[in-house]
Formats: structure tokens, C-alpha cells, sequence
């Protein structure tokens, strides 16, 4: 299939093609909006040198415990449990992840608009954002399996037809994050370089890959490279921490053999100038759950403490 003329992230190729640099700025705003927001100049230059931050203790513990037990309500609730965003482990009946959260719960869902996220995605992304995918991956205890290494992007790009690399995912530790439960591991540097993958997309890939993402993985001489260049990196720390990623680096998680599960909430922003279109993969565009088009309004700033009077 010969690339369509607006995709400058050609991927799922009949052959290996070789890797080449990203077209786009790591970090969007310029000049006075860069410095607009809670990111100092060192935390911004982190965030370009590296493609992710950590700020251990983001979230109050009697926020997360309220989250904790919207957790443990989804996984109770029939409707959750038999619902098309809700992905059990492979061969379990254990929940592996919850997709459209913010839409499930109105705690969730201020949480996307607390006024200094937005203001850092101003930042990062140099423009207002909405949600182009919510999630949280429950990692349970013993049963909950890894995440291959691979590039957000390159899936968001190839499968939701994300023209460019202008998002950026918000991952809140809903329980601590430690060496053993599986945390999230990052290749620093990764985000520079675009890694074309081999493989033809099937119809509906969604209902396996987001079991076991067998596509977009890229291969392990790319892998290797990229980590003996920037090495592994894994933020730990307790329930409450928020990771911030690009979206274009390359991150995995290993199976968690702790019995301690490791679930994180996942908020992807995705800038307004940056909706999607057709999927560059040529198939039809998956369901709003994984790449929202109904409801692309930007964001507004709206204050925790009613959310928290809502209890
Ligand atoms: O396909 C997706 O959109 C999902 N897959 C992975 C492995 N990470 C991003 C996202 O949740
Ligand atoms: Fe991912």
C-alpha cells in the first residue's frame, strides 16, 4: 500500500524500513507560553531531552482512596464488566484495563480538567486539548500480564489516524508503584525517533492487540539500540504519582508477579489542532473508547473542590 501524501509516519509496512527523526517539536508552545504554566524551564528541557517526567505524590491520599474505590466498584458493576472497553487478561476473567473512565465517572472526569493539568498540557502541547483516551490498567496481583514495548503514536497514528506528534499521556499511580508490581519502564530519548513497523493491521486488531499487542512492536535491533543509547527507566513511588509521557516514547511493562496489584489511571491529551482523521493503516477508525471523535471540545479548567464536595 503506497503511504498517502499527508502521512509523514509511514508504519505496518511490508518490510523493515529504517527508523528516521521525528518531524514535530517535542514541546509545542513558544516564547511566553512556554513558561506559562506550573513546568519550570528545567522540568520543560527534562521533558525534551527525556519524553516523560515524574512527580512522586501528585494526588492527595484521600483523593486516590476515592479513586481506589471507583476501582473497586468497576469491578463489581455487571454493565463494567460486560462492556466492549473493558479488556479482561488473555485466557482470565481478571480485568486487565477500562477504557472511556472519564466518561464512567464524574471523579474522573474533573480530574481531566483540574486547572494545573491543563495548564501543563497547555504547555507541552502549545494549544487548548480534549481526551483522545482514558484508561486504567488494573494490573492485578499475580495474574496481570506485561505491555510489549512499543510507541503509543505509532498505534494512535496507524489505527486512529493521528496526523501528528502532538499528545501526551497523564499516568496517575492508583497504587503504589514499586520495583515489583510491574511499573512503567521508558527508554529515555526514545521520542526522537519514529520506528516504522512492519505488518498489515487486520480489521478490528483492537480486539487482540489491547490483550497482546502483536503489531507496532518494533523490532529488537531498534529496541536495543534505542535503550543502549538512553538505557531503561522505571518511576516508582506511592499511590498518588503521576507520570507524563510524549506520546511517541517507547515504553513496556513486565508482568506483575507481586501480590500487590499495580493499577494506574491513564488520561491521553491530544492537541485540538491535532484531531484525527482516517486511519493512515487504511482500515475504518476504531471505536470512540480508543480514539474519541465525538467529543473533541477543548478543555476548560474546572476547580476540584466541588468534585470533592461531590465526594
Ligand atoms: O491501542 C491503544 O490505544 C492502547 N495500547 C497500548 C499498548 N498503549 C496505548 C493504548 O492504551
Ligand atoms: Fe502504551
Amino acid at each position: 500500500m503506497t503511504p498517502r501524501s499527508d502521512d509523514l509516519y509511514p508504519t505496518r509496512l511490508e518490510r523493515p524500513t529504517p527508523s528516521f527523526e521525528r518531524h514535530d517539536p517535542v514541546i509545542h508552545s513558544t516564547g511566553a507560553d512556554r513558561s506559562d504554566g506550573p513546568l519550570s524551564e528545567t522540568e520543560l528541557a527534562r521533558y525534551e531531552r527525556d519524553g516523560f517526567l515524574s512527580f512522586p505524590n501528585f494526588l492527595d491520599q484521600d483523593t486516590v482512596k476515592r479513586f481506589r474505590q471507583d476501582l473497586r466498584d468497576y469491578e463489581n458493576d455487571e454493565s463494567i464488566l460486560g462492556a466492549e472497553g473493558t479488556i479482561t487478561e488473555p485466557g482470565k476473567q481478571e480485568i486487565r484495563s477500562v477504557f472511556g473512565v472519564h466518561e464512567l465517572s464524574e471523579r474522573f472526569d474533573r480530574l481531566t480538567r483540574d486547572p494545573k493539568i491543563l495548564a501543563m498540557v497547555h504547555q507541552l502541547l502549545g494549544s487548548d486539548a480534549y481526551i483522545h483516551q482514558s484508561r486504567i490498567n488494573f494490573k492485578p496481583g499475580f495474574l496481570g500480564k506485561g505491555f510489549d514495548w512499543h510507541s503509543d503514536f505509532e498505534t494512535w497514528h496507524a489505527e486512529d489516524g493521528m496526523p501528528r506528534m502532538r499528545s501526551v499521556s497523564f499516568s496517575i499511580a492508583l497504587t503504589d508503584n514499586t520495583p515489583f508490581n510491574g511499573p512503567l519502564m521508558l527508554i529515555p530519548g526514545s521520542h526522537k525517533t519514529f520506528v516504522p513497523c512492519v505488518g498489515r493491521t487486520p480489521e478490528n486488531n483492537y480486539q487482540s492487540s489491547l490483550k497482546k499487542q502483536e503489531l507496532g512492536v518494533p523490532n529488537n535491533g531498534d529496541l536495543a539500540r534505542m535503550a543502549d543509547k538512553g538505557g531503561i527507566q522505571a518511576p516508582t513511588g506511592p499511590a498518588g504519582s503521576l507520570i507524563i509521557f510524549e506520546c511517541n516514547t517507547l515504553h513496556s511493562s513486565n508482568a506483575n508477579m507481586s501480590p500487590w496489584p499495580r493499577s494506574n489511571l491513564f488520561f491521553v491529551f491530544n492537541s485540538v489542532e491535532n484531531k484525527l482523521v482516517q486511519p493512515f493503516c487504511g482500515n475504518r477508525p476504531r471505536p470512540d473508547f480508543l480514539g474519541n471523535r465525538s467529543n473533541t471540545e477543548a478543555l476548560t479548567p474546572r476547580n476540584w473542590d466541588d468534585a470533592r464536595r461531590t465526594g
